[in-house]
């Protein structure tokens, strides 16, 4: 039954790729679907599909994006935003909060998501502006509404955290939604939507623990969702939106060998081109073969990197071994694949770089038009176990405002690991820091030649 509270989500989680290329927040297609059955008026808006906002910032103007995303809210006229961040978003959404506030005191704002889930005391006590914070998957999000609108008591609200009298209150944590994720989501409650992509995660949590990773963050157990609850949602979404692809968001969609190919062997045929995150480790004919099968045509593996000793540091074992051999496997079924590096870890060294560079060279020689490679700078987020070695000062940080320059997002508007993490870089064992970020950028200039040249081919 309707109940005519008006609520808006906004999922800060830029993508600089183009306007409407990533998949409608999935977070705020589970909150919004399962708001708006409890009954209230919910809009959503998510910054890679609003081409204002999303001009303004490509063009780095943060201040005119944030105005423009406030003005839109004030005209829904809702009685609580809701922002959905992650850590790399934190300064983002507070001085969202802050426009909000701004433009009216009387709206509760509300931020929940990965980036909030650590630290939530630190957020709230340095922006005012946001009342709550949400931890975990956001079942008691209704009860949190509820009690404001009805001036009732916060009390228990399970996950729930704010400041009270200057106190900060924290209640019991809620790690895994049961009705929330038994939602079938849609993204109807989404404004200024350019086109979709859905993405589907059909796990949370994951069993594996590298190091650098947040997934176990939010969702500190590992949980399943129902096959039966996945196909509906994949054949609810094809239905709706004949999407021409759909992404299966899952870290590694193959954790579960099992819950995989029963799963995939019910999806619909002849609907959309699927496509899979995956361990290198966990790939092999069969898989790939089923999953060809069923219209899976792309993958997505993170390799990391070539060097042992890196690969020690992330506590993630792969077998390079097996990267060419599966490289041609994917090739005979004409799969897309993307394989994802992480360099600016305290043990890379010119040669290891170096060496790195050769085999990337070699990987693009031999499956240039089916590979893209992508590179990514080694950042401590808040709750990993890199971030505890940071905090216990095992490993040190350094800034490098001017590697991340083309990308600058929010990153200068602090100079605290915490609230801008994409300002800082692992400081190396071997050199000293300048000498370390001109390595860094010599080898992203170079692998850009090596991708420029061999494409061009
Ligand atoms: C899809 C995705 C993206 C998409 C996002 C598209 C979009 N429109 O949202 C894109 C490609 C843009 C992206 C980019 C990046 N990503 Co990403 N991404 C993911 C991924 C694979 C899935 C997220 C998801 O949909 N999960 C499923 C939903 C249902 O879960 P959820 O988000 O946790 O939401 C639930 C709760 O948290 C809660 N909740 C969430 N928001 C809110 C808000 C409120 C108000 C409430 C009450 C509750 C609530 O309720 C939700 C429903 O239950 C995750 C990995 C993962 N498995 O989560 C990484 C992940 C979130 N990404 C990560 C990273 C590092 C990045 C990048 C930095 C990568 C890079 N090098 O550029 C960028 C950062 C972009 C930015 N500007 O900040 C890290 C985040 C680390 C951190 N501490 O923040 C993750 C966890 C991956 C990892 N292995 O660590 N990413
Ligand atoms: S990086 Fe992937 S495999 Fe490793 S813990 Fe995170 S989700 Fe699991």
């Amino acid at each position: 039954m309707k109940n005519n509270i008006k609520i808006v989500l906004v999922s800060l989680n830029y993508t600089s790729r183009s306007l409407g290329s990533a998949t409608p927040s999935t977070a705020l297609a589970y909150l919004s679907t399962f708001l708006r059955k409890k009954g209230y008026d919910v809009s959503c808006i998510d910054i890679n599909h609003f081409k204002e906002v999303f001009d303004y910032l490509r063009e780095k103007n943060i201040t005119k994006a944030i105005k423009r995303i406030s003005k839109k809210v004030s005209s829904l006229d809702p009685f609580l935003v809701g922002i959905s961040s992650f850590s790399s978003t934190i300064t983002f959404a507070m001085e969202l909060a802050k426009e909000i506030k701004l433009n009216n005191k009387s709206i509760y704002t509300v931020l929940g998501g990965v980036g909030a889930a650590t630290k939530p005391e630190l957020i709230l006590r340095e922006c005012e502006n946001l009342d709550f914070i949400i931890k975990g998957d956001g079942d008691s999000f209704p009860l949190l509404i509820n009690s404001l609108f009805q001036r009732k008591k916060i009390g228990n609200v399970s996950g729930v955290c704010y400041i009270k009298n200057g106190k900060y209150i924290k209640n019991n944590d809620l790690s895994v939604g049961k009705e929330i994720n038994n939602t079938i989501f849609d993204y109807e409650s989404f404004i200024e939507l350019q086109r979709i992509t859905p993405g589907i995660t059909t796990s949370r949590g994951c069993m594996f623990k590298c190091s650098y990773c947040s997934v176990n963050v939010v969702h500190t157990k590992c949980f399943q969702l129902k096959s039966d609850i996945v196909l509906k949602q994949v054949n609810k979404l094809i239905n709706m939106y004949s999407p021409k692809n759909l992404l299966f968001q899952d870290d590694s969609l193959l954790n579960n060998k099992i819950y995989f190919k029963k799963l995939i062997s019910k999806l619909p045929k002849n609907s959309a081109d699927f496509a899979l995150y995956a361990r290198l480790d966990q790939v092999n004919h069969e898989i790939i073969k089923d999953s060809y099968d069923s219209n899976f045509h792309k993958i997505m593996m993170g390799i990391e990197s070539f060097n042992p000793i890196n690969l020690a540091f992330f506590n993630k074992s792969i077998p390079l071994e097996k990267l060419f051999s599966t490289l041609n496997l994917l090739d005979k079924f004409n799969f897309k694949t993307e394989l994802s590096f992480i360099i600016g870890t305290p043990y890379d060294t010119k040669e290891s770089l170096e060496i790195e560079r050769k085999e990337i060279e070699k990987i693009k020689m031999n499956h240039s038009s089916n590979v893209k490679i992508e590179h990514n700078i080694l950042i401590a987020y808040p709750g990993t176990k890199l971030w505890n070695m940071y905090e216990n000062k095992e490993i040190s940080l350094f800034k490098a405002f001017d590697i991340f320059k083309k990308d600058e997002k929010l990153s200068k508007y602090s100079s605290n690991p915490f609230f801008s993490p994409f300002n800082f870089v692992f400081e190396n064992k071997k050199v000293p820091s300048h000498i370390f970020r001109n390595y860094l950028l010599e080898h992203l200039r170079e692998i850009s030649n090596i991708t420029k040249r061999i494409n061009h081919k």
